[in-house]
């Protein structure tokens, strides 16, 4: 049998990103850039885009961003009040879930797309700490479309800068290890007029609710 390959160790031009108390790996072009624009036109034009409403103090907003939800057969995921059920992979979800796979060593069962329509569009801080995710959760972040920018922040150690990436189309960012526990990340809205940019997260969902 092969060992299990190191998330920061191989082929795929995943390099390690040091941060305490985080895992992240990152590689810049894990697709060259005629493949994720293909990619990008694809996604954009075959998903079933989605703006959910969120509830904050038992109010509903609004997301500033469209969503869609895939995953195997009879997956379900919840965040912020939303229900999701996985609708079925397509053959360019799969495509791209067997190369970050096959570059990563690790394996996902559901995808959560965002697509930021423009600079408007964002998401909030938060960390992916859902209880169905499990305690250490890979998540496999791809990035698709017009590069925004990607903040982290430390939710305790006030003296830890925050960390700003910026996130290319065709980039593929990792968190592992205890990044969840630690760090919050989001997309802020910018000023400066931007296209499109739909992201991928691949997620293991490790039990389904009760
Ligand atoms: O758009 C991004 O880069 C981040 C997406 C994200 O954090 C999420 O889907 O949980
Ligand atoms: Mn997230």
């Amino acid at each position: 049998m092969n060992p299990p390959r190191s998330l920061f160790d191989d082929a795929s031009h995943l390099e390690s990103i040091a941060l305490v108390d985080a895992e992240l790996a990152f590689a810049e072009h894990f697709y060259p850039p005629a493949v994720a624009d293909d990619l990008f036109a694809t996604l954009l034009a075959q998903t079933h885009w989605r703006q959910e409403s969120i509830q904050v103090w038992g109010k509903a907003h609004r997301q500033p961003r469209l969503t869609a939800w895939h995953g195997d057969d009879g997956s379900a995921y919840s965040y912020s009040g939303i229900h999701l059920q996985a609708s079925s992979w397509t053959p360019t979800l799969l495509r791209i879930r067997r190369d970050i796979s096959a570059a990563t060593g690790h394996e996902f069962n559901s995808v959560l797309l965002n697509l930021y329509r423009d600079q408007q569009d964002s998401m909030g801080w938060h960390s992916d700490d859902e209880p169905e995710l499990g305690r250490n959760p890979v998540i496999a972040s791809l990035s698709l479309g017009a590069m925004r920018r990607f903040k982290l922040k430390h939710t305790t150690r006030k003296e830890q800068k925050t960390l700003a990436l910026d996130l290319p189309g065709g980039s593929l960012l990792i968190m592992a290890g205890d990044t969840q526990h630690h760090w919050q990340h989001g997309i802020a809205k910018q000023t400066a007029p931007i296209g499109p940019r739909i992201n991928l997260t691949f997620r293991q969902i490790i039990a389904a609710k009760p």
